[in-house]
């Protein structure tokens, strides 16, 4: 091998797969020039749930480990402030744009943007309502699939019969319509499960409780099964059940999606009744498909990840070995 292909691939080795641009040796031999690094940029929601930051932990992990420079823009919970992230990673001419977006409307602008300046954005953990062009891919679980699964295993466990209180996720966002959807579709097949309360508690621990305190209030003890669609919202409400004497876990069966410690633990405690898992680990996958869009690959427009339910018999055996 050229001493000096030699030298370029070692630089390229050096920064990892994805890290470096490797730079073409001069027609004439000189030195090359030194590799690039590559740049993304990061638009994350905020820091609203453990999952979150778990997602947040996973991705910048990955970065580090591929050798890429990540730009790390905290939407602090505002669309706003993830377009306006999205446009100065344009201005600032990224490699790649990573994207968890707050809600599912209102990014055709930046995203047409983005793909204008041949910058290609991988959605991550919520999908978006935008002509398909305008996004490389997205990563996420199959949200309708979790609430289905947590319907199954209610009907499973009460014969069909129970009335429950949904603490809904962000308004907007996928996740909270899907999972709202795929739960309301399996009970209709159970006349003898209705829905007392649905409301949203915005994927926060302290907005779970409070709303639960609400509807507490408003209906003392006349439901039998709580639907929270994040672990945060569900070990709030459990705060509250407690509080009124309500014993969750009991008397009022209490169900969540995400699958984080917390929730293990609630589930081994018998607070917790079930968990349907969401892996919030995505860094990983999501730098594959930057990696191989950047070397010219096909890439899916879905990936999704693959999640199990977990009922609380099969929590503290399953406790140890938790990767969230
Ligand atoms: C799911 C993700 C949701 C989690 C919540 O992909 O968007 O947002 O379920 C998080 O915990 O806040």
């Amino acid at each position: 091998m050229h001493r000096l292909t030699r030298l370029v691939a070692l630089v390229g080795l050096g920064c990892g797969l994805l890290g470096c641009e490797k730079s073409a040796p001069t027609a004439t031999g000189g030195a090359a020039p030194p590799a690039r690094q590559v740049v993304v940029g990061f638009s994350q929601i905020g820091a609203e749930s453990g999952w979150r930051a778990a997602e947040t932990g996973s991705i910048l992990a990955e970065a580090k480990k591929r050798g890429v420079e990540l730009k790390f823009a905290d939407g602090q919970g505002k669309q706003a402030n993830q377009v306006q992230a999205i446009e100065q990673f344009v201005a600032q001419g990224v490699d790649a744009i990573i994207l968890a977006p707050v809600v599912g409307t209102g990014w055709d602008a930046p995203l047409a943007k983005a793909k204008r300046a041949g910058i290609p954005v991988v959605l991550v953990d919520r999908a978006v309502e935008t002509d398909p062009s305008n996004y490389a891919t997205l990563i996420q679980s199959d949200h309708v699939e979790a609430g289905r699964a947590v319907a199954r295993w209610l009907i499973e466990k009460t014969g069909g019969k129970a009335v429950v209180v949904q603490l809904e996720g962000t308004v907007g966002s996928g996740p909270a319509i899907d999972r709202k959807k795929g739960f309301e579709e399996v009970i209709a097949t159970a006349p003898g499960i209705t829905i007392l309360r649905s409301q949203s508690g915005d994927f926060k621990k302290m907005t779970g409780k409070q709303v639960m305190e609400g509807i507490i209030r408003a209906e003392k003890g006349a439901f039998t099964a709580v639907y929270a669609h994040n672990d945060d919202m569900a070990l709030g409400a459990i705060q509250a059940l407690q509080e009124a004497g309500l014993s969750p876990g009991e008397k009022v069966l209490v169900m969540s999606i995400d699958g984080g410690r917390e929730a293990f633990e609630a589930m081994v405690a018998g607070t917790l009744n079930c968990v349907m898992e969401c892996n919030p680990l995505l860094g990983p996958p999501a730098f594959d498909a930057i990696e191989a869009i950047r070397a010219g690959a096909a890439v899916p427009k879905s990936i999704s990840q693959t999640d199990r339910l977990f009922d609380r018999s099969e929590a503290a055996a399953a406790l140890p070995s938790r990767a969230y």
